[in-house]
């Protein structure tokens, strides 16, 4: 018998501009998502975020769903953009109203809200100011995240502070979360947003004692092709920089050693002032909340000169290359899904035991599930039996990486509803429920229980147990 805690938070997850749409109601600001589509980067002939699956204005019909579904917590990222206007901190009090009403409807159901607090929609404001690449950005944050806490700090326990700080730095332009006009190197801009998170950590321990916050990278084991040395010591370097150094910066305060040289190597500075230390020591985590999708196999390609430090123009998953050390390739014991990305749930459960081991602090996970292109069938359902198995095998890797003894908190699978993906429009599907668009053509937003809804139910009902 599986035995998961008695609070475990079962529950999933979405983002604002991925879900809300409505980004010219309610006085909300510009966010730089709400154009993405209109970037030369965008793929063509997807839709982008303008509208999405309209939870702006499906909210309460949607966290009816939720609670039908059992929901214990929900994890959902409030949209900067929507609840400040401008630069000076103005206030837009009809965004704030927004998500205290969706949080005060959650607690109706007893479901704990997750509030992520930036995922990936800088308003267009901060761009104006020197978006990420000034490490103004992390005073602006600090202001948004005031705005937080003093609004929903007495209703919201668990915070996150950055979605995938990790992907701002290797995949910034593919899915656009970094403006054109940015100038800054990708390590300067890590820093920055490092900087971002732990003041925003330090003034929650000021603001909110009681409640609980930490990061949400996206974090995954590193396989090495081969077991040749040169193979196994290009791994090392790959889960440093994929994985560790996110980690380390906010659990440990401090960029580790290796990584500093490696900067050195490759020509690289981040300008880090002493307050800027400083802080980063004192803002430790109270739990690492982390997106799983799929483990990276890596193979070495050594050259004298490493030049370098980290290309990805792919996505999250794939495609990643640190010339003269080594590049992410092909694992041929894995199945992929029909977007590429690996489907590995023994890989999940080394990634918890991973992070558990190194850092000691309790596990959520923010992220997992699987993306595929879904159409109704005549009497309007969703057979998922895919997604049922994948969350199978994924949920009882978890089971067993609890009873090795790696301490976990919840479990919020991407995604509680379909929504827009980061890069390939409405038809890479990944809800429990199914909503009812396509790329061009918005239908009737129609929400839809697919299978895996009643799955997830029975299995939230039962404590995971049954699985
Ligand atoms: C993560 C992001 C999410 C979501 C998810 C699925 O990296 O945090 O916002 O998009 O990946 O990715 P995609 O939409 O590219 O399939």
């Amino acid at each position: 018998m599986n035995k998961f805690p008695k609070d475990f938070l079962w529950g999933a997850s979405t983002s604002a501009y991925q879900f809300e749409g409505g980004i010219n109601q309610g006085g909300k600001a510009p966010s730089i998502m709400d154009k993405f589509d209109e970037r030369e980067i965008y793929p063509k002939g997807i839709t982008g975020f303008k509208v999405a699956t309209d939870h702006y204005n499906h909210w309460k019909e949607d966290v009816a769903l939720m609670a039908e579904m059992g929901f214990k917590s929900y994890r959902f990222s409030i949209s900067w953009a929507r609840i400040i206007k401008n630069a000076k901190g103005d206030i837009n009090p009809e965004g704030i109203k927004f998500y205290n009403n969706l949080i005060d409807e959650l607690l109706k159901y007893k479901i704990e809200p997750v509030v992520t607090m930036f995922h990936f929609d800088s308003p267009t404001f901060i761009d104006e100011k020197g978006g990420l690449d000034s490490n103004e950005f992390s005073n602006m944050f600090e202001l948004y995240a005031k705005v937080l806490f003093e609004n929903y700090g007495s209703k919201v326990k668990y915070w996150l502070t950055i979605n995938e700080l990790n992907m701002f730095v290797f995949v910034g332009e593919a899915i656009g979360l970094i403006s054109e006009k940015s100038k800054a190197s990708k390590w300067q801009i890590m820093h920055n947003l490092n900087v971002a998170q732990a003041k925003a950590i330090r003034l929650c321990r000021k603001m909110l004692p009681n409640a609980k916050i930490g990061p949400a990278p996206n974090i995954a084991s590193v396989y090495a092709n081969s077991n040749t040395p040169e193979d196994y010591l290009t791994k090392l370097t790959f889960e440093q920089i994929r994985n560790w150094i996110f980690l380390d910066i906010v659990c440990r305060g401090e960029y580790g050693t290796w990584f500093k040289n490696f900067l050195k190597k490759i020509n690289e500075k981040i300008i880090i002032t002493k307050e800027e230390e400083k802080i980063l020591k004192d803002s430790k985590p109270d739990f690492i909340a982390f997106n799983y999708y799929s483990t990276m196999t890596v193979q070495n390609e050594s050259a004298d000169d490493v030049k370098d430090s980290l290309i990805n123009k792919t996505d999250q998953q794939t495609g990643y290359v640190i010339p003269g050390i080594g590049r992410s390739i092909k694992n041929k014991n894995l199945q992929k899904t029909e977007y590429g990305w690996e489907i590995d749930p023994v890989g999940f459960k080394s990634t918890l035991r991973e992070v558990y081991d190194r850092y000691r602090l309790p596990i959520m996970i923010t992220e997992n599930g699987l993306g595929v292109t879904e159409t109704l069938t005549s009497d309007e359902k969703i057979h998922d039996d895919y997604r049922i198995d994948y969350y199978k095998q994924h949920i009882k890797a978890m089971s067993e990486a609890i009873n090795d003894g790696v301490e976990m908190i919840g479990y919020m699978p991407w995604s509680a509803f379909d929504l827009v993906s980061s890069h390939h429009g409405v038809s890479k599907r990944y809800g429990f429920v199914y909503v009812n668009r396509d790329e061009f053509d918005e239908k009737d937003m129609k929400r839809i229980r697919k299978d895996s809804f009643f799955w997830y139910k029975e299995l939230i009902e039962k404590n995971g147990e049954n699985i």
